[in-house]
């Protein structure tokens, strides 16, 4: 399946969403007025833009009506469809160095999917014929560890742990040991989502991030938010407060496919606009991390335009 397939079967039900709206508008004559255009930014705030994105999309879109004098419907869906693509902003993509470690360092709350993207990307290192680690630094949960076993045995990654418990920063020292005796290119640390309070989970990630900054100071580190789309306005403050917290180089949006409204990626974009969105995960299956691709994105989340 292409790329704008793929997109477009994940984003089906917030399409469905956003153009059963727009029918329900009835654009008289096939004209937008006022009132209508009200409408249509309420129908992107519940498509979950939230407020300040979808004004911001609507306000570009009035300010070509007015400079192009055209309100037909047609014209209207299509610079929709651009304003939107414009704040997703130009594709992105999650680059590795070709001549040193990468460790990626998966971070994110309870359920966010850390883990299954951490094997979807073993999973894509491995079939590109580079040399992958997992480390499991989840040592909150017993489950946590069983669970990256899954994909390690899946992708052929080998995996390093600790028992349930030991120190994560511990498994991330042994983990970039091993990575240099085995020449890895890629090492790839899940971590956990649930610790007793905020102030432990990014204290842990400080620590593992210290660790690394020490033990494997050549490396190319980058650090990698996991945010599940379908909790909506809660991504963002999520996106903020990791962000605060922690440098955080790239942001991967987790079930997009399903019962999420896409319309999230474009709040994320607009809020957090120095971070990139740089994946989309569109399932839960090991093919279902697809780089995250703004144009087709914006293409998928809105009607079809209909010619004319
Ligand atoms: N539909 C769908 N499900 C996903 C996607 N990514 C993850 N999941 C599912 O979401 C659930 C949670 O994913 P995990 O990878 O375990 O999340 P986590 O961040 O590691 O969670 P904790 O270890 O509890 O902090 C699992 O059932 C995954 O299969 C996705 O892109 N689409
Ligand atoms: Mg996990």
């Amino acid at each position: 399946m292409s790329l704008l397939n793929r997109f477009r079967k994940g984003l089906e039900k917030t399409r469905n969403f956003i153009s059963e709206g727009i029918r329900q508008l009835q654009v008289a004559l096939g004209h937008y007025d006022e009132e209508m255009l009200d409408e249509l930014e309420m129908l992107l705030v519940q498509a979950d833009l939230g407020v300040p994105a979808a004004t911001q999309v609507m306000d570009r879109v009035r300010a070509a009506i007015r400079s192009e004098r055209n309100d037909r419907e047609d014209f209207v869906h299509a610079r929709l469809a651009a304003a939107v693509q414009e704040i997703l902003g130009p594709k992105r993509e999650l680059r590795l160095a070709p001549d040193r470690l990468n460790i990626l360092l998966l971070v994110g709350v309870n359920g966010s999917g850390k883990t299954t993207t951490a094997g979807k990307l073993a999973l894509r290192y491995g079939r590109e014929g580079k040399r992958v680690l997992l480390a499991a630094a989840d040592t909150f949960r017993a489950a946590a560890i069983e669970q990256l076993e899954v994909w390690s045995e899946r992708s052929g990654a080998p995996m390093i742990r600790h028992a349930t418990g030991a120190d994560p920063a511990a498994v991330v020292f042994d983990a970039i040991s091993a990575a240099r005796a085995r020449s890895a290119d890629v090492l790839i640390v899940d971590t956990a989502g649930r610790l007793q309070t905020k102030q432990n989970l990014m204290a842990e990630l400080a620590k593992i991030r210290r660790i690394i900054g020490r033990e494997a100071p050549d490396a190319l580190c980058q650090t990698l938010l996991t945010l599940d789309a379908t909790t909506g306005q809660n991504a963002l403050s999520q996106a903020r407060l990791f962000s605060e917290a922690a440098e955080v180089n790239g942001l991967i949006l987790t079930k997009l496919d399903g019962n999420s409204k896409g319309g999230i990626a474009v709040a994320v974009a607009w809020t957090l606009p120095e971070i990139p969105i740089l994946l989309a995960g569109l399932g839960e299956g090991a093919e279902d991390l697809m780089d995250f691709d703004p144009e087709a994105f914006a293409r998928s989340l809105l009607p079809e335009p209909r010619n004319g």
